[in-house]
């Protein structure tokens, strides 16, 4: 029995195929209905719609990646209450096609971030990077954010003032885009305008608000996902703590716990990303999934190389700080008491997050982190990894 190989697909648009995720060994599909607004309900018609474009290339929508949370429900404001309706509307739906696993976030204003999309690594390859000098540079000087400067250690905030010194017009440009323009999967991108009045839409929102904000949704949409059959997995933050003045709850092993008690159901369970934890040194990866897997339902699998002051970049999948053995190890012992306790949940979608940009991609036209050729990379490491663990340890 192996884990189930996935592959995240855009759509249609997605210049990599669902051919190409063929061809690269995976056999389900991780996609989401982008083209949907945020908070809108999902059809069956549509749903179904992309499930058959998925099925006749020979593979399986396996899991969703994302259902949107609407910000309006993350601060319980405007419309929420309809939102809530519209998500467990959507849930209900996904599970008339048969699709059950659904992946979501609950991080306010921006999804996952990065400064640098085109990081290049001694190979010759290009790497997602998180600077944080240039993040507290576009913090303090270009957002202009009040209090900004308090955000950060004195060493990065000097660090900061001569890097925003020594940045061109066309550089600082692309430091905003790079950073609120929308990373693949987010959903929105703003303008500097806009992001700052979202910005204070939560400037009376703590980490304390914003978790009971996030407990009640689960007591709002876990019944509704219990009823559908759909197993709901959060995705941690990413990177795993505050940015930008915005608080921060789905960021270690202490808020997981948090929110697999907010509602006692197996429907209410985690996206286990180890390049999202993994760049908090605190987050012990192997401990969480013996301690949290029981309710995994989705892994995120790649690693991240840190610093001493907090930057990081995205490593080849089994290099960098992660100890994707380790990982990988106590993934498949959860599998095996899975198996023992009779669960049909035993092979666990897992995908090989993010991806270097390399050989023939770089020269194509890809989405950030999302080229074929370095998660091609990225799933046969992986898949060698897993099948290596199997065979020693006689699973
Ligand atoms: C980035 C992704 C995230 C993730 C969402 C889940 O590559 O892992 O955008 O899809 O946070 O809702």
């Amino acid at each position: 029995m192996s884990l189930q190989q996935t592959w995240r697909w855009y759509g249609p648009n997605d210049p990599v195929s669902l051919a190409d995720a063929r061809q690269a060994g995976a056999t389900g599909i991780v996609t989401a209905l982008h083209h949907i607004p945020n908070g809108e309900v999902w059809t069956v018609e549509e749903i179904n719609k992309r499930k058959a474009i998925i099925e006749a290339a020979g593979l399986k929508w396996a899991v969703v990646e994302s259902v949107p949370v609407h910000e309006d429900i993350k601060r319980q404001t405007g419309n929420y209450q309809q939102y809530i309706a519209n998500y467990k509307q959507s849930l209900l739906n996904l599970g008339l096609c048969g699709i059950s696993i659904v992946c979501y976030n609950f991080m306010p204003v921006l999804d996952w971030t990065r400064t640098d999309l085109d990081y290049r690594m001694p190979d010759g390859s290009t790497a997602l990077r998180f600077d944080l000098t240039a993040f507290a540079a576009f913090d303090i000087f270009i957002l202009k954010r009040a209090d900004a400067g308090r955000s950060y250690a004195d060493n990065i905030a000097q660090k900061a003032k001569t890097y925003y010194d020594q940045l061109t017009d066309d550089a600082k440009q692309l430091l905003v885009k790079n950073i609120i323009a929308g990373l693949p999967g987010s959903e929105e991108g703003y303008t500097i305008e806009k992001f700052a009045d979202m910005l204070s839409s939560y400037k009376n929102i703590g980490p304390k608000h914003l978790k009971a904000n996030l407990s009640w949704f689960l007591q709002q949409v876990i019944p509704a996902a219990e009823e559908a059959g759909v197993l709901m997995c959060i995705h941690p933050d990413d990177p795993p703590y505050p940015i930008l003045g915005l608080p921060r709850v789905v960021s270690n092993e202490k808020d997981i716990e948090d929110i697999y008690n907010a509602v006692d159901s197996p429907n209410n369970g985690l996206t286990f990303c180890t390049g999202s934890f993994g760049v908090n040194t605190d987050n012990d990866l192997p401990g969480m999934v013996q301690r949290l897997g029981h309710r995994v339902h989705f892994i995120h699998l790649r690693s991240t190389k840190r610093d001493a002051d907090g930057n990081f970049h995205e490593a080849d999948h089994l290099a960098g700080d992660v100890d994707m053995y380790a990982v990988m190890k106590a993934l498949l012992e959860e599998q095996q008491k899975r198996i023992s306790a009779g669960r049909k949940d035993t092979a666990m979608p897992f995908r090989p997050d993010h991806g270097h940009k390399m050989l023939d991609d770089l020269h194509k036209k890809t989405n950030p982190g999302y080229s074929a050729i370095g998660r091609l990379r990225g799933l046969a490491e992986l898949r060698g990894l897993e099948l290596g663990i199997k065979k020693a340890f006689n699973y």
